[in-house]
């Protein structure tokens, strides 16, 4: 096996605690010998647990480390957090080489632990896989680089980039293998976010982590809808308005720009709050008017087509008149659920 083979095994490591880890990020390890034979394995798991680094370091002893070689996606630690910096530990195994992915972002490591390695000697060698390793720890990217929560969208549209006739009737777009890879998605994400129009229209059960509602005039404590059974749910609501109470359910006050709750304030509370990534499910209007914050866009396409001009697009908050004001984005993958596809696409920076 090669570097590349080591450290991509690094990552499907990390992968395992998908989900699991905020506000931190995936971290897979590797232990081999001079002669490249796996010692052992490791993973980060939950917040406060071991590192990764640790977690495969602690199974074997330094007699049978010594002289061999670690690979981790994320560069190791240089300082006493929860657990004690993976770099002493390293140090103290006598590994003669380290193989990095990519650089800690978290200003607190930032080098540090690369340099802490190289004054004890050990050869390192940084930046293997870096594009995939960095796309694996985009969310604590974002956080660290940006101090900001993550923001995706998921849709799901027709060949037309519908995803409900005029008067609503949506289910189901695609069928059941797009929609269990929605659940895997939705795992991955602190928070699902959606507005009072879908929970009147659908009345999803929405059960996750944490729930985040756009109801600017509180319509959905009009009726019992399903998402309130939920325990974490958080309402974002017309400053203007009233403190509503309701047991188990977080009201926020949010400002109103333009008749529309303030995004940019509800993306920021939630970073205050500790929401390190949100998934937007929503309708046109939200999809729209969130797709200026979006970091990540999960669009399902089912092999149908509507072919009604009034059918309802999966982004809608504007009129524009020259093709080249559209938004611009870049496919970074197609994959089949099938009969569906899924893109995935990140905004280009303009
Ligand atoms: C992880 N897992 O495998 C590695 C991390 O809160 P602490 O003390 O666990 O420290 C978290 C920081 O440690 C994190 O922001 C990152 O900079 C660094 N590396 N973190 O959770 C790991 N290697
Ligand atoms: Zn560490």
């Amino acid at each position: 096996m090669n570097n590349e083979e080591y450290m991509k095994k690094c990552i499907n490591l990390a992968l395992q605690a998908d989900g699991d880890t905020s506000p931190n990020p995936l971290v897979g390890c590797v232990v081999t010998d001079k002669f490249g034979n796996v010692l052992s394995i490791g993973y980060h798991k939950k917040c406060g647990q071991n590192h990764a680094e640790r977690d495969a370091l602690l199974k074997i002893t330094p007699e049978i480390a010594k002289g061999g070689i670690l690979y981790v996606n994320l560069e190791p630690c240089s300082h006493y957090g929860k657990t004690p910096p993976c770099a002493d530990l390293i140090v103290e195994y006598g590994l003669s080489k380290v193989v990095v992915g990519m650089r800690d972002v978290n200003p607190i490591v930032a080098g540090n632990g690369i340099e802490k390695l190289k004054i004890a000697g050990i050869d390192v060698e940084e930046g293997v896989l870096e594009d995939e390793c960095k796309k694996l720890n985009e969310v604590f990217i974002k956080n660290m680089t940006k101090k900001q929560t993550f923001v995706a969208i998921k849709t799901a549209t027709t060949l037309d980039g519908k995803i409900a006739t005029k008067n609503g009737s949506s289910k189901w777009i695609t069928a059941e293998k797009a929609r269990g890879e929605v659940q895997k998605i939705r795992h991955r994400y602190d928070a699902l976010l959606t507005s009072s129009e879908t929970v009147l229209a659908d009345n999803p059960s929405m059960i996750h982590k944490c729930n985040v509602l756009i109801d600017r005039t509180l319509k959905t404590l009009e009726k019992d809808y399903k998402v309130y059974k939920n325990k974490n749910i958080i309402v974002f609501y017309d400053e203007n308005l009233a403190q509503p109470i309701k047991e188990g359910v977080r009201f926020i006050k949010a400002p109103v720009v333009g008749g529309k709750i303030d995004l940019k304030f509800v993306f920021d509370k939630l970073y205050e709050l500790g929401v390190m990534s949100v998934l937007i499910e929503a309708g046109g209007k939200l999809n729209g008017s969130a797709l200026k914050f979006a970091d990540k866009i999960y669009h399902f396409i089912a092999p149908k087509i509507l072919a009604d001009n009034e059918g309802r697009s999966c982004f809608d908050c504007r009129h524009v008149e020259d093709i080249n004001l559209s938004d611009m984005f870049e496919i970074d993958s197609v994959e089949r659920f099938e009969p569906d596809l899924m893109l995935t696409y990140y905004p280009i920076s303009q």
